[in-house]
């Protein structure tokens, strides 16, 4: 009872403090049994609050945000901090554990050595829904984010692990949904089952970080999404190419999906000077594949990495976006997950034939392969 009043007060100051939109959850740690709902429709706000409740043993949500520098003189380094509420189960990348809410850093210093290390949270975790955007704490792990409009800030302070430090998120692009732009009635489902919603495409981030008695410290390309499923990753996927990058002047990211059933499905978006280009999941709109050594598609458990991907991205009236990344692996986990860092290069080809000139940038992206 007495709980139960104070968790009100807290509530109705976070409500004074923040607006009337803000709605507060608190994720228990323990999975919970029976069944699980997930929100697949957008309802025009919300579009950073947990989708799945509650967290059972085969779902997943989690707050993914990441950095790759822009600075090619530090051209490896990135980091990477994911925000889990994810059964076991659901998401089998991780190591065992009997908490659902953990957080997982892994970094990316100049000279392209990895660090990465998971904190369990074991009081659970509170997320804090706010108009569009988030605030989340995962208790005890020294770990949380917090936001200034549409700017967000992932705050580190986790000397058990040796880690502190803050990654900073200056939006430069619009949020989205796979299919269009962050407004009402938009289905969220970047595939059949996996609940997608990008908060921050694209933002001029800065990271300031003590790794052990390493200080990684680098400007970047910024990015924080969410994805949620209240059914087993492994139910729906057979292999998928995610990720984003700047290329001159704009912001993009793209989403290529094999499902068990051998669909397709895409997701592409572009924007510049603060605009969306393009958002969409038309089916043939973008097309990821991979080039150079172990090209086969689709990858499978015994393809080798690629040594690069071509990308064609279909803007429409704006025209075609061509693209070229090349693979410098960060993290491997096992056959089946690969994480890169790479140069893009690309060029759009207006509709009205005249090219344009080539472009640079850095991109973040990542393979997932599940059968053979
Ligand atoms: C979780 O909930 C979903 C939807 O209600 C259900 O299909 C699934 O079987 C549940 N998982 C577990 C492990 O109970
Ligand atoms: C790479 O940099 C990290 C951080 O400064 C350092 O700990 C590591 O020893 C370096 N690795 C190599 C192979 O030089
Ligand atoms: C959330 O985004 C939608 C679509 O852009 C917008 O209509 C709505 O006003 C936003 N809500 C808040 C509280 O900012
Ligand atoms: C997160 O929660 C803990 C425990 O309630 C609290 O001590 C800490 O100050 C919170 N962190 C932030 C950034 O709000
Ligand atoms: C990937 O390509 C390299 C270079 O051609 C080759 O040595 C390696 O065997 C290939 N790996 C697989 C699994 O096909
Ligand atoms: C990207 O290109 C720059 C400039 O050519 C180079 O210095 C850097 O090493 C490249 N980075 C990667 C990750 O390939
Ligand atoms: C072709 O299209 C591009 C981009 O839309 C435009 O900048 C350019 O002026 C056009 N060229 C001609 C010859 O129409
Ligand atoms: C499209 C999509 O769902 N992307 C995200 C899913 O989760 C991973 C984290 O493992 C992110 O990297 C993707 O951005």
């Amino acid at each position: 009872m007495a709980r139960k009043l104070l968790l009100r007060a807290l509530l109705s100051t976070l409500l004074l403090a923040t607006g009337t939109s803000a709605k507060v959850y608190n994720i228990p740690a323990a999975v919970s049994s029976g069944g699980s709902s997930a929100l697949f429709k957008s309802t025009g706000t919300a579009l950073d609050a947990p989708k799945v409740h509650p967290i059972n043993g085969s779902s997943f949500d989690w707050w993914y945000f990441d950095v790759v520098s822009t600075d090619p003189a530090v051209a490896l380094a990135s980091v990477v901090v994911v925000f889990y509420t994810s059964a076991g189960a659901a998401f089998p990348f991780l190591s065992p554990s009997d908490s659902i809410t953990r957080v997982q850093l892994s970094v990316s210093f100049p000279n392209g050595t990895q660090f990465t290390t998971v904190v369990d949270a074991e009081a659970g975790a509170t997320v804090v829904s706010d108009g569009n955007v988030s605030s989340g704490n995962w208790t005890g792990t020294g770990f949380s984010w917090g936001h200034s409009g549409a700017s967000y800030t992932v705050v580190i302070d986790a000397p058990q692990v040796g880690v502190q430090g803050s990654i900073s998120f200056n939006s430069v692009a619009p949020a989205h949904y796979p299919c269009g732009p962050a407004e009402a009635g938009q289905d969220m489902q970047v595939a059949p089952g996996i609940g997608w919603a990008n908060a921050v495409p694209d933002a001029v981030s800065s990271v300031e970080l003590t790794v052990g008695d390493t200080v990684l410290s680098f400007t970047g390309a910024g990015y924080h999404d969410k994805n949620w499923s209240n059914e087993l990753f492994t139910a729906s996927v057979a292999s998928w190419y995610w990720g984003h990058g700047r290329l001159g002047a704009y912001s993009l990211v793209w989403f290529d999906f094999l499902a068990l059933d051998g669909t397709e499905y895409v997701s592409g978006y572009a924007a510049r000077d603060g605009a969306i280009v393009a958002a969409t999941c038309k089916p043939g709109s973008i097309r990821v594949r991979p080039t150079g050594q172990n090209d086969t598609y689709p990858p499978t458990l015994s393809t080798g990495s690629p040594s690069g991907y071509h990308i064609t991205f279909d803007l429409a009236e704006a025209g075609t976006l061509e693209m070229d990344i090349g693979v410098i692996e960060l993290l491997v986990n096992g056959a089946q997950y690969l994480r890169s860092v790479g140069n893009i290069s690309g060029v759009v080809l207006p509709v009205n034939g005249s090219s344009g000139d080539t472009m640079h940038g850095t991109a973040l992206y990542e393979e997932f392969k599940l059968i053979n």
